[in-house]
C-alpha cells in the first residue's frame, strides 16, 4: 500500500468506526453559520486523493451525457463563451473545517440543465473527474442557486490543486460532493454511488444535519 492508499483506508475505517456510533446532533439553520461539529478556517486546505492532473487548456473537454436531450462536449472555448455566473458561499469539508464566503465564478448549473435538457426519467446525477474521482447527487440537489462549474475563485483563475481548470462547488454538501477536475457528468435514472459514498460516507452528506456517515 503506497501513502494515498493508507490515507484512503484510514478514512473508510474512520467512517466504519463512527457510522451510527456517536449521539448526532442536529441543530437548526439560523443565525449560526457554522454545522454542528465543524470549526471555521482562514486557509483552504487541499483533500484529494493525492493525484492531482494537469489538464492543458487545449485538451480540456466536458462531456454530459446520460438521460439528456441534448448530449454535449465542451471545449475550453465553448465553456467560457457562456455567461459568466457568480455565486458567494460557504465551503464545509467532512474532516471538519468550514470556510466562508468563498467567491465562485463559472457556469451556473442551471444553466447547464437549460442547455442538455434533462429527461423526466433523469433523477440522479454522477460526476466523473480527471483523477477518476467519482460522485452523486439527485438531480434537485443540483438544479440549486447556489450550484455551479465554477473556474475561478475570489477573482483569480482556480488552481489545479483545488480543482482547476474546473470543479463542482455544492455548498449544500460536505465539500466531497463537489468534484474537483470535473470530466463528465452523467444524468441517470438511477442513483449510483461514488468514491466516498461506497466507502462508508453518507450518500446524502447534509452539513446542517450531521449526516457523515452513511
Ligand atoms: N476529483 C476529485 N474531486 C474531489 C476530491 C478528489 O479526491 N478528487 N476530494 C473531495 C473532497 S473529500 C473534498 S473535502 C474537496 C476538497 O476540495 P479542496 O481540495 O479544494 O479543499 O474536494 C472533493 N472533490
Ligand atoms: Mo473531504
Amino acid at each position: 500500500m503506497d501513502a494515498n492508499e493508507r490515507l484512503i483506508k484510514a478514512k473508510e475505517n474512520w467512517a466504519r468506526a463512527r457510522r451510527g456510533g456517536e449521539e448526532r446532533e442536529v441543530f437548526e439553520e439560523g443565525n449560526d453559520r457554522l454545522p454542528p461539529g465543524q470549526h471555521l478556517v482562514e486557509t483552504w486546505p487541499v483533500l484529494d486523493l493525492g493525484y492531482r492532473p494537469d489538464i492543458p487548456l487545449s485538451e480540456w473537454r466536458l462531456t454530459v451525457n446520460g438521460f439528456v436531450a441534448n448530449p454535449i462536449v465542451w471545449t475550453w472555448e465553448e465553456f467560457l463563451a457562456e455567461a459568466t455566473f457568480t455565486s458567494v458561499s460557504d465551503f464545509h469539508c467532512v474532516t471538519s473545517w468550514s470556510r466562508f464566503d468563498n467567491e465562485w465564478q463559472g457556469v451556473s448549473f442551471k444553466r447547464l440543465i437549460e442547455v442538455v435538457k434533462p429527461l423526466s426519467l433523469a433523477q440522479f446525477v454522477l460526476f466523473s473527474a480527471y483523477d477518476d474521482y467519482t460522485t452523486n447527487l439527485p438531480l434537485d440537489a443540483c438544479d440549486d442557486d447556489d450550484v455551479l462549474l465554477a473556474y475561478q475563485w475570489n477573482g483569480q483563475p482556480l488552481s489545479k490543486e483545488h480543482g482547476g481548470p474546473v470543479r463542482m462547488i455544492v455548498p449544500k454538501r460536505y465539500a466531497w460532493k463537489g468534484a474537483k477536475w470535473v470530466k463528465e457528468i452523467t444524468f441517470s435514472d438511477r442513483d449510483q454511488k461514488g468514491f466516498w459514498e461506497v466507502r462508508g460516507y453518507s450518500n446524502s452528506a447534509l452539513p446542517w444535519r450531521n449526516d457523515r456517515y452513511g
